[in-house]
């Protein structure tokens, strides 16, 4: 991460009160640049999450904002609604600029934002029981189910064709055709694995197309590190990183879930033996998702939802696969051969997922008669 952002300086462009006292690198994602800011107010210290916005991968940063600031305001006025106690704990603020919209756009043409920090919360990078798999997933449901109803024209595309796998796959055949950095000879086994798992790429944009699902608004990001959870309670109480909420199909989101919490591995676990999805924590996840979003999923989104994590697991695969081959422009690496190893984790999620798909079939229909939406 750069250390030259003047970062008092970005924050004196927004409605602060106080005075600044330090900022610290405050980051874990693959894309933005985030930073904890500490400010003097009344006698206590405050802090705020700043944020700038990599404009190389999202396009638009006045769009992405605009959509920001229609969801939070919209969970906002849900949360009022419901009589919910302390706001501010289960949605983000955005904080407005001197020039009254939610980010400021520096000397040097980058965008930033700032949220009120929220205190006595964490994020985790890897699952530790199945009790917060239960509580990511009903966090990710909850949200779903809150933008059902948001007002207004369709939200903007942050990054359009965003979860098309079949695209995906395509930007890979187009990286392994220029093969810039020669590294394709060392990645036969994994490019094998990308031409066998060919014919999942179309099924749900089939479906989607067939109309038999249909579009909804989505986070598309729902990694576990994308909610935060409760220090005192172990609640899921906020999600975050709403750069890709957007128009999607809802089975992405769920995908992601699956993806990304039921390993107790890192993403870019060396030791494949430590990768596998737990069918505890699949089950908890399932639970928690089917409480909060089960309502509104019709029969052929229910039906997919094993199939969403393995599709996701391989369309993640493939990006992580593309970046290495490209050279790593996409996502941040801190060591050569990052995304290479992050790949391989998950072309092992998928055949973990092969492997027990029937169990996990099984589950889903289960919990589907034992749940009365
Ligand atoms: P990235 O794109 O880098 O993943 P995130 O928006 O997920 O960016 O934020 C990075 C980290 O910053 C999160 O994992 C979380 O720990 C912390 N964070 C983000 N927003 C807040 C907030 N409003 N309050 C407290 N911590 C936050
Ligand atoms: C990126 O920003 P972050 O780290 O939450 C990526 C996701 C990937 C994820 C894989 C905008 O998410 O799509 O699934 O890495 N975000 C973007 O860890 O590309
Ligand atoms: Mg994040």
């Amino acid at each position: 991460m750069k250390p030259q952002y003047d970062l008092e300086n970005i924050g004196s462009n927004f409605l602060i009160e106080g005075d600044f006292i330090k900022a610290d690198p405050y980051s874990a994602g693959h894309i933005n640049d985030t930073f904890a800011a500490t400010y003097h107010h009344s006698g206590t210290h405050v802090r705020y999450i700043f944020q700038r916005i990599n404009h190389e991968v999202f396009k638009d940063p006045v769009q992405l904002m605009e959509n920001i600031k229609r969801v939070t305001e919209h969970q906002k006025n849900r949360l009022k609604q419901e009589r919910i106690k302390d706001i501010s704990r289960f949605s983000l603020t955005l904080l407005d600029s001197l020039e009254g919209v939610p980010h400021h756009r520096d000397t040097e043409g980058n965008f930033w934002r700032i949220y009120s920090f929220i205190e006595n919360a964490q994020t985790f990078d890897i699952i530790s029981s199945p009790q917060q798999a239960y509580q990511a997933a009903r966090s990710f449901g909850t949200f779903q189910t809150m933008l059902l109803d948001l007002p207004g024209e369709r939200l903007y595309e942050t990054i359009p064709e965003f979860h098309n796998t079949a695209q995906r796959f395509q930007q890979l055949e187009h990286a392994l055709a220029e093969d810039k950095c020669n590294r394709a000879k060392d990645c036969q086994k994994e490019i094998r694995f990308a031409e066998k798992n060919h014919k999942l790429v179309h099924v749900l944009l089939d479906m989607h197309m067939r109309g038999e699902i249909s579009e909804r608004i989505t986070h598309n990001d729902t990694k576990l590190n994308n909610v935060l959870f409760d220090n005192f309670t172990g609640e899921g109480i906020c999600v975050i990183d709403l750069d890709t909420v957007m128009p999607g199909l809802t089975l992405y989101d769920f995908g992601d879930l699956i993806r990304s919490s039921t390993s107790p591995s890192a993403e870019d676990e060396k030791d494949l033996s430590k990768v596998s999805v737990q069918i505890n924590i699949f089950q908890a996840l399932l639970a928690g998702y089917l409480e909060t979003a089960g309502a509104f999923l019709n029969s052929v989104e229910k039906s997919n939802l094993v199939f969403s994590g393995k599709l996701i697991a391989f369309e993640t695969f493939l990006r992580f696969l593309t970046d290495h081959i490209n050279g790593d422009r996409y996502f941040k690496i801190h060591r050569t051969g990052q995304n290479l190893d992050r790949c391989r984790t998950q072309m092992k999620l998928v055949e973990s997922i092969e492997q027990q798909e029937e169990t996990m079939n099984h589950i889903v229909e289960k919990s589907i008669l034992h749940y009365d939406f």
